[in-house]
Formats: C-alpha cells, structure tokens, sequence
C-alpha cells in the first residue's frame, strides 16, 4: 500500500484530479504510534478496561467505544443496482474536434488533457457477489472538464429492457434474488426475472442481448460502452444536434464461455477487479475510443423506430460511428471505499454545450442518480474527493449533515450587495437548456414508435455468427432451466420465437412440455456491425492478454526463456506456473520465476496456456498428474489456444487429448498448427512457435472448435 501510495504522489504533476485527491490523501502512518481519531495516544489496544481482571468491562473506556463505535457504522447502504464494481482514473484527450456542433470545450480542444474516471459494474448482485455472472455491465464515465463534471452512466450494452423510467422498479424487483428466500444471488436464471421479462414486451430486444456472450465479458478492458440514451449537442447558435455515444475498447470485445465464466464465479470472484487492478499496475493502461453518432435534429424523425426508445440501437450501417477521443485508465483507487464505493455518478451531469433528449427514461433517471445519493452518502455526497470538480465553483447550497466547505461567502443568496454582476449568463459559459418546441395533450402515452418491439431483436439475433448463436441458445435453456414453473418457461420461449422460431425451437429442446408457437415473420435483416466474431469493427490482438506458461523443475529453459520473452515482446503478460511460487529451476541451472502454482491457479484464470518440456522421459512422468491434465482439456473445450514444445507435445496429443490429431503432429520437425493447438516437438523451436502461438491467442477463441449445431 505504501507503494501505491507513493505512486500517487508521483502522478500528481500533471494531473489536477490527482493533484486535488492528494490533499485528501492521508500519508501512510502506520509507523505513527496509535491514538485515538482525535490525537490521544493510545496506551492499550488489545485488552479493554475491566472491574477486576475476571470482572465487568467498563463504559468510561473511550478507545473500546471509540473503536467498536466505529467499526458499528463502517457500513453505507450499497447501491441498489450495480452494488458490485470496481473503479480507476485515467484521463481523455480529444482528437477529433466536434466543432460547430457543440461548445462544451472537451469536445472541441484537442489541446486539453481532461481527468476522468470510470467505475464499471455489475446490476444485480450484491456488493460481495462474483464479477463473471451472467449480466448487463455498468460503464460510468466521469469527465472532470474545466467546465464541470460530465457523466456518461451507460452500460456495455446499447439498449436496455425498458422504455419508461417507471418501469425501472418493476424489472429490478423482478431480477434481483426472489424475496422470499433471496435466492438466487446475481442471477437472471430464476421465475421473477423471466416471468417479467416474457410477459414485457419492451424487453424483447434486450433479452437477445442477456443471453449473449456480451453480458459475460472476458475483461473489463475488452468492453464496449455505450451512453444508450439519444442525448443532444448544442452550438454556439443554440442548435442542436442529436448524439449517442459509445465507447470502443482498443483490445477488441471479447467474452468468456460460460462454463468458465461459472467456474471462475467461485475460483476467483475478483476475476474482472483484478484484471483491471493487475493491468494498470503493469503499465498496461486500458483504452478505448469515445465515438459518436451524430444526427442532425432535421432528421430526427426518418427512422423506423423512435430516437427517444433507449430499447432501440441505431444500426451503424444507418449512421456510422465516429471516433473523436482517447480514453486512457492509468492509476488505481488508493482507497476502494472513498474513491469507488464513495463515487456518485449522476445523469444529470452534463456541461453546457449539451442537453438531454425527453427519452422518458433518461428523464427517471435524471431524478433518481440524484436522489439515490442522498440516501447512500447525505447531501453533501458532492465534498467527497472523488465527486469534486476540479474547476472553480460557486453554490448558494450550505449546511447539510456532512458539511465540509467552510465558505467565506457571507451573502449565500442572490442577488445580494457583493455580485459582481453578471454572475449567471451564457455568455459565463452558463448552462443553457435548449428551448425545444413542445406541443401535446397531458396524458400517460408514447409515440407510436414505441410499439414495436421485435424488429431489433431479430436483427440482432439475425447478426449472430454460429457459435455466438450457440450460446443463445444455450443460455437460453440454461435460464430456463432454472425457472421452476412451466408457465414461466412457456412464456419465454413464445417471447423467443418473435426473435426467431429456429432459436425458441432450439431453446424448447430443452423443454420438451413447452409447444412452440408457430413462426412469425422475421424480416431477415442484419447487421455487419453486431457480432463479435465477424463484426466489421472487431479488434483481435495478443496484447494485454495472460498466457501460462507451465514448466516443472528441469524444463527446457531455452525454449521457456525464448517463449517468455516472444510474449512479454508482444505486449502479452506471460506467467509462469510452476509447482511452487519462486525459482523454478531448468535444465541448464537457469530459471523461470513462477507466480502461480499448479494448485492455486486454473486454465480459466489465462486465455491460452502452454506447456514447456522436459529433458527425458522423467520429466513427462511429472506432467501424467491429473490437475495438468485438466488444465488442457479445460482450456482446449473453453475454445483457447494451448500449446507444447518438446516431448510436453505427445502428452498433449496421446493423453490430454487423444484422438484430436494427426499422427505427425508429436514427430513433426517444424511447428504443427492443428484445431488450435499449437505443437513443437522438435527442440530449438521456441521463437517459431512463439509467433504461432500468438496468432492464435490473438483470434481470441477457436471458434471451429466449437459444436455448433443450427445454421449461421
Ligand atoms: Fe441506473 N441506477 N438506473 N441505469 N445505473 C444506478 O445510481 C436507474 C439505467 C447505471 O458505477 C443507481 O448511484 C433508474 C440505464 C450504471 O456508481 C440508481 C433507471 C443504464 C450505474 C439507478 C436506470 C444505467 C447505475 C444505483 C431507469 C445504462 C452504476 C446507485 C430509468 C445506460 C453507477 C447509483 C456507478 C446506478 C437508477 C437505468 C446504468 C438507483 C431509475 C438505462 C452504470 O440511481
């Protein structure tokens, strides 16, 4: 801790969010005697002041009270939804300037450096639940800009299951642990959530997003962001432009499979928290690209379905995505519970040069982000660290449980004897609402585009390579199948088959009660821009990925050592696995470091592995042990890369995984490449086989691989 600590300060030359956190900062005093929280040293702490040594314990003990006291009220409410996050700062640099279209200054100086933050999460668990469920992931962005904070709180999914704020409470009461016996803990898979869900049609769309592989992210890294919401950009004209915002992760988006995203749920709950704290730790800073879709107000109206229906992406085929802007996370929290658990994200945070749309759910949460915070934190959330702006500013607000601001102000009311006046104008940079033409009756209704609920659902599933397919499909009977009630099941599966009849009649194999309904029309259409195997704006790369490498003491240190190094050279974190944490020592006296050991590790915790060999047959000996044995099988059905050298090649091939090779495969002299399995049999071959290996691991899985049984 002293070292992140020390980090920190360090970082503060250039950044003025780091710089203001600082001073909050307490310097590790952990040499500093104990005292109370108010300066009084402390004698005791172990033993508490008692009549007599067998006698009663004393109240006038103030350090026993003090200390139990505090540890009483350590807890805050946790947020009602996304409760289970992890948070770090960065900073954004815009590229491309929106010029003309808005004047807020972080979207039109390519000069300016902004702080930021980004707090990612899950909705449905509790704060302690596991970072792999099956869910929706939080992706708020904090700008801290010269003008103000500005809030992105989206998701890593475009659309949502509602259209009206007033929903809100009905789904998450639905999704969150059934009341009775709050069972079961971060999941969809139970009654409530699909007997809401089939029965509410808005949801349609979102549904065809839950069950795919999009809500079991590989990484927080490998995420794509998304505002959701249509918001609106204003120019100095007081014009205004339609915008939806997303985030595009510069590692590609990538998932895990679901068994291992089970598996890892219990071997390593921490799995995307860590990801992200060991990430950044190693200097490899995640980024993503802030895009836009702009649509000018005149056309507002020339799609076939509504701008203000967050239930509805607007395919990029339509209007592209333009990239503007870098956002870079660079620095982790030095305190989870002041810097993430404290973070208070608003909707409502936007800077002049921009508005809101009426989507009507936008509008509910515009009131909601506010008020929840009241609730978690007291009104004076705003004086905590990490919700400061780093930009002048000047309320009227005072007092308030919590109060830190000692103002000198004496008049706090306006106007009053010392304004300087003017003190609010646009012409100050003065938040402007734009004046929207409005017209209508009062009255509890939607446009009439707000009906429709199906046609993106289709397109979305339509869109689908054939293993993404799959897994819907699968996700949909494992959903299910942990519905106990049939009517529940039935529902889903007629909802299903408005999405596509061959994917309700491929979920109903599961379920062979249920009668599926006969087809609907399905327009056929999709799009190039949806799919995370074929999408058109897909990134594969090795970079930023963790490889285990697996040596047992006497490994061919050569080819170990060439292989390390290969990968470290791409960017790769390359990690060694051995029996025991520390030296393990090869053939030729040298040795690897392992940080992982073959018990306290899993092929889920690496996306690829590979297995250096031995000098003789003793070595071979070694690898027959069940645990590694495992650790091919389970990464080779998980779809990844794995990889040996040296005689670790005819244990790959006639015992983890026999049958799946040619008979050349374990005597080839140069490097085999067969069914994503990368094999080096003859000795010296460590770098040839590292390039190899690392086209595959950069095609994320081997989706041939996979049995996909219905059609793409
Ligand atoms: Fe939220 N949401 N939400 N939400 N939401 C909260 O605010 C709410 C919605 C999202 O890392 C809460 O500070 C309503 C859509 C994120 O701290 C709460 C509605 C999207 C986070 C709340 C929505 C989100 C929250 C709980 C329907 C994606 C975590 C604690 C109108 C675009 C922020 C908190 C963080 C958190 C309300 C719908 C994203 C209760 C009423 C749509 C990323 O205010």
């Amino acid at each position: 801790m002293a070292q992140v600590v020390e980090k920190v300060v360090n970082a503060a030359i250039g950044d003025a969010k780091t710089r203001q956190m600082e001073s909050f900062t307490l310097e590790d005093n952990s040499s500093t005697p104990l005292t109370s929280y108010f300066g009084v040293p402390i004698a005791e702490t172990d033993i508490a002041l008692r009549a007599g040594a067998r006698g009663p314990t004393v109240i006038e003990d103030f350090h026993n009270r003090e200390k139990i006291s505090f540890f009483d009220h350590e807890r805050i409410p946790e947020r009602v939804v996304h409760a289970r996050g992890a948070g770090a700062f960065g900073e954004f640099k815009l590229h491309t300037p929106l010029t003309g279209l808005t004047t807020a200054k972080i979207l039109t100086e390519t000069s300016k450096t902004t702080p930021a933050y980004v707090r990612f999460s899950t909705v449905g668990g509790s704060r302690g639940s596991a970072d792999t469920v099956r869910d929706p992931r939080g992706f708020a962005v904090r700008m801290y800009t010269d003008e103000g904070n500005w809030d992105i709180v989206g998701n890593n999914v475009p659309v949502f299951f509602i259209q009206d704020a007033i929903k809100f409470v009905d789904l998450i009461h639905a999704v969150k642990p059934e009341p009775h016996r709050e069972i079961p803990q971060a999941q969809t898979a139970h009654d409530n959530a699909w007997d809401f869900m089939a029965l509410h049609p808005q949801s349609t769309h979102m549904q065809s997003w839950v069950l795919s592989d999009r809500t079991i992210p590989r990484s927080y890294r490998m995420m794509q962001g998304f505002g959701v919401h249509t918001f609106r950009l204003i120019n100095a004209e007081g014009k205004s432009t339609f915008v939806k915002y997303h985030w595009t992760p510069h590692l590609g988006t990538h998932s895990l499979v679901w068994d291992e995203a089970l598996k890892l749920a219990g071997q390593d709950p921490d799995f995307h928290r860590r990801d992200l704290w060991d990430a950044i730790e190693a200097g490899a800073y995640p980024k993503w690209e802030l895009g836009v879709q702009l649509i000018p107000e005149e056309d507002e109206h020339k799609f076939d379905f509504d701008l203000l229906d967050a239930t509805k992406l607007i395919p990029e085929e339509l209007v592209p995505v333009q990239n503007i802007g870098t956002l870079t996370l660079n620095r982790n929290p030095v305190d989870y519970f002041t810097e993430v658990e404290e973070v208070a994200f608003c909707t409502q945070h936007i800077v002049a040069g921009m508005d809101f749309s009426s989507d009507p759910l936008l509008a509910g949460r515009n009131f909601s982000y506010f008020d929840t915070q009241i609730s978690r934190l007291g009104i004076n959330f705003k004086d905590i660290p990490v919700n400061r702006p780093v930009c002048p500013f000047h309320t009227t607000q005072q007092d308030g449980q919590g109060q830190m601001q000692s103002k000198r102000n004496r008049a706090r009311y306006h106007p009053n004897r010392f304004d300087a006046l003017p003190i609010t104008s646009p012409a100050n940079g003065g938040f402007k609402s734009y004046p929207e033409v409005v017209s209508g009756i009062k009255e509890r209704m939607h446009g009439p585009k707000f009906n429709e609920f199906v046609s993106q659902a289709q397109l979305f599933y339509n869109s689908m390579s054939a293993p993404e397919k799959a897994h819907i499909v699968a996700a949909g009977q494992f959903e299910l199948s942990k519905c106990e009630e049939h009517e529940v099941q039935q529902n889903a599966i007629s909802r299903f088959n408005l999405i596509s009849h061959d994917f309700a009649l491929a979920v109903a194999e599961a379920f062979p009660q249920v009668k599926v309904p006969d087809a609907v029309p399905n327009h056929g259409r999709k799009s190039e821009f949806l799919s995370q195997v074929t999408g058109k704006n897909q990134t594969f790369t090795a970079a930023g990925r963790k490889i285990g490498i697996y040596v047992l003491p006497g490994f061919d240190y050569a080819v170990g050592a060439a292989v390390k190094a290969a990968f470290e050279a791409a960017s790769v974190m390359a990690k060694v696995v051995g029996p025991g944490t520390g030296p393990v020592v090869g053939s030729n006296g040298s040795s690897l470091t392992a940080e992982f050991t073959f018990e306290n590790s899993r092929s889920t915790h690496f996306d690829a592995v590979v297995f250096i060999g031995g000098p003789d047959d003793s070595y071979v000996k070694g690898l027959k042990n069940g645990r590694l044995i495992h650790v091919i099988r389970e990464a080779y059905m998980h779809l990844k890369a794995v990889g040996g050298t040296g005689n670790a090649v005819p244990w790959i091939t006639d015992i983890c995984l026999p049958g799946d090779f040619s008979a050349g495969a374990k005597t080839s002299s140069e490097v085999v490449l067969e069914n994503g399995a990368v094999l080096a049999p003859s000795a010296g071959l460590g770098a040839e086989f590292a390039a190899s290996f690392l086209e595959g691991v950069k095609q994320h899985r081997v989706w041939d691989r996979e049995v996909s049984h219905i059609a793409a």
